[in-house]
């Protein structure tokens, strides 16, 4: 069989791939010609361990071909970008504009599959949108949600051993997505409703905002009490069934800090815990940087001199290079436009080079500075040792003191 994906980024490239490494033919469909002339150069466009090897295989074995445009298929899945408009309102219109695209080519039996994330409601509006255009369709194909779960730096291992959750518009288009999907997934195929499966993804992710929500909240209780949140959490977690997460210096990222939008933008009044979590994950970065101003002020009320600053870490989540959405991003620059003039030394071990950010080597600004921010916890930042005669602001705890 064929199968047709729509949009190949950080999901769509590495399921097309998967897929034809289980003997489906693919296309991968992306509207950036980049994209495209680098995949059928069996070149990677995004950073995944073990992945170009795989894709030069299906790609020089021709069973995987990328292309600007759509060809006739018998799958076709939608897995394009859903950001949010300024107002925090979900954007469908990739979603909408890769089923337009497809529309011409849908048949009799087809199969078609929107894996973005998603508002609950949208896999029914696509199907009326795809009835109005085809009405000889109606009843003759088979439309399915279904959500990824898929954690990058991981996805290969993750997209065959989750579990996945496929909801069709009715049991018929059920069965066909899990037909689909059991060619390469051994995690279990859970069957739902396309609502359903639509809200579970954003449930995923709503639910873990709360959590690291009530992880930083914690964190700012205890600075005020004089309580090290770090050993707290830890007792805490001795409990059998308790398990608190870890405080940060905000929620970065484009799933987590972005999908409880995608509930709270259609449940406005319902929605008390997952708004108030956002708020609480968004504060938390004011709050650590203006930890960081004051004990820059106190720095130099002491001294008599500003204090050189070393911010370690940009990226958004420990031991990765993505700086997307990256709370560490935010707060550096929020430092450095109130800085006046103060040296401030930015290390991200995890890229190369920054075209806003000058990098400063790791040990060099460690042994440098005067006052040391912990920002993301890679794990590098873990072998420097402990110093006494520096101001260490433990954000993402480094020592855990
Ligand atoms: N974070 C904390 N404290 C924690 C855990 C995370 O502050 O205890 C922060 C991280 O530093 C980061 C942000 O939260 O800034 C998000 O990190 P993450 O570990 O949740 O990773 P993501 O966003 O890459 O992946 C999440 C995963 N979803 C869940 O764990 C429920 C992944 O499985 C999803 O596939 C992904 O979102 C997605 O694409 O939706």
């Amino acid at each position: 069989m064929r199968a047709c994906f729509m949009g190949l980024g950080y999901i769509g490239l590495p399921t097309a791939i998967i897929a034809a490494k289980h003997s489906v033919e693919v296309i991968g469909v992306d509207i950036n010609p980049k994209v495209v002339e680098m995949t059928n150069q069996g070149h990677l466009h995004i950073i995944e361990p073990g992945m170009e090897e795989m894709l030069r295989e299906v790609v020089n074995t021709g069973i995987l071909k990328a292309s600007l445009t759509p060809v006739m298929s018998d799958a076709y899945f939608m897995v394009v970008p859903t950001p949010f408009k300024g107002n925090h309102e979900p954007d469908i219109s990739y979603v909408e504009a890769a089923t337009r695209a497809v529309l011409p080519f849908l048949k009799k039996g087809d199969l078609y599959v929107i894996e973005s994330t998603s508002p609950v409601g949208t896999t029914d509006k696509m199907r009326n949108l795809i009835f109005e255009e085809r009405p000889d369709l109606k009843g003759e194909i088979y439309i399915a949600y279904c959500p990824e779960r898929v954690l990058p730096g991981n996805v290969i291992y993750e997209l065959v051993h989750n579990d996945r959750v496929i909801g069709g518009i009715d049991e018929a288009s059920t069965t066909k997505a899990i037909e689909f999907y059991s060619q390469f997934v051994q995690g279990t195929l859970h069957r739902t409703n396309s609502k359903t499966a639509e809200m579970c993804k954003l449930t995923e992710n709503s639910s873990r905002d709360v959590q690291i929500a009530f992880a930083n909240e914690l964190s700012v209780i205890c600075d005020k009490a004089g309580i090290n949140v770090w050993e707290l959490i830890n007792l805490a977690n001795k409990h059998p069934r308790v398990n608190i997460l870890q405080p940060g210096c905000g929620v970065g990222g484009h799933c987590i800090a972005v999908d409880p939008y995608f509930i709270t933008a259609d449940f406005p009044i319902e929605s008390q815990i997952i708004a108030k979590a956002r708020e609480i994950n968004n504060y938390k970065s004011f709050w650590c940087a203006e930890k960081i101003q004051n004990a820059m002020l106190r720095f130099e009320l002491e001294n008599l001199r500003k204090p050189c600053v070393a911010m370690m870490g940009l990226a958004f989540k420990p031991n990765i290079d993505d700086l997307r959405e990256s709370p560490a991003k935010y707060i550096t620059t929020k430092v450095m436009q109130s800085c006046n003039n103060a040296d401030i030394l930015v290390v991200e071990p995890n890229v190369e080079s920054h075209n806003v950010f000058k990098l400063t080597n790791c040990r060099e600004a460690y042994e440098k500075a005067d006052i040391v921010v912990f920002l993301t916890a890679h794990d590098l930042f873990k072998s420097l040792p402990y110093r006494e005669d520096k101001v260490i602001l433990d954000f993402c705890g480094i020592y855990k003191k």
